[in-house]
């Protein structure tokens, strides 16, 4: 291994992580209300907003966008946070972006 290639050179260049959000589909949360999340929370319009929350619906889940760590923690407590406030049991996780 020479210097460029050594343990340390590595761990400096390695590319920052990423992290998806991630809504999930439940029964109860009304399709208006994760609308209203994705324009409030992703600055979607509303087409792109309702488009995104029929996929959730369909398929389960979908990728709402991907950031930082820190960005990405600070939006699904958020979520969490004004989905309980409202009475609608939402749900959104953290997913790491495979390199
Ligand atoms: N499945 C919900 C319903 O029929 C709508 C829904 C969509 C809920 C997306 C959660 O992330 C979600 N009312």
């Amino acid at each position: 291994m020479n210097k460029v290639e050594s343990k340390k050179s590595k761990q400096k260049l390695k590319i920052p992580n990423r992290f998806e959000v991630v809504l999930l589909n439940d029964d109860y949360t009304s399709m208006e209300f994760v609308v209203d999340v994705l324009k409030r929370f992703f600055h979607k319009e509303f087409s792109a907003a309702e488009a995104i929350m029929l996929k959730i619906h369909i398929d389960g889940e979908a990728v709402c966008g991907t950031y930082s760590f820190d960005v990405a923690q600070t939006k699904v407590s958020q979520i969490i946070d004004y989905s309980r406030k409202n009475q609608q049991p939402l749900m959104s996780v953290l997913r790491e972006v495979e390199v």
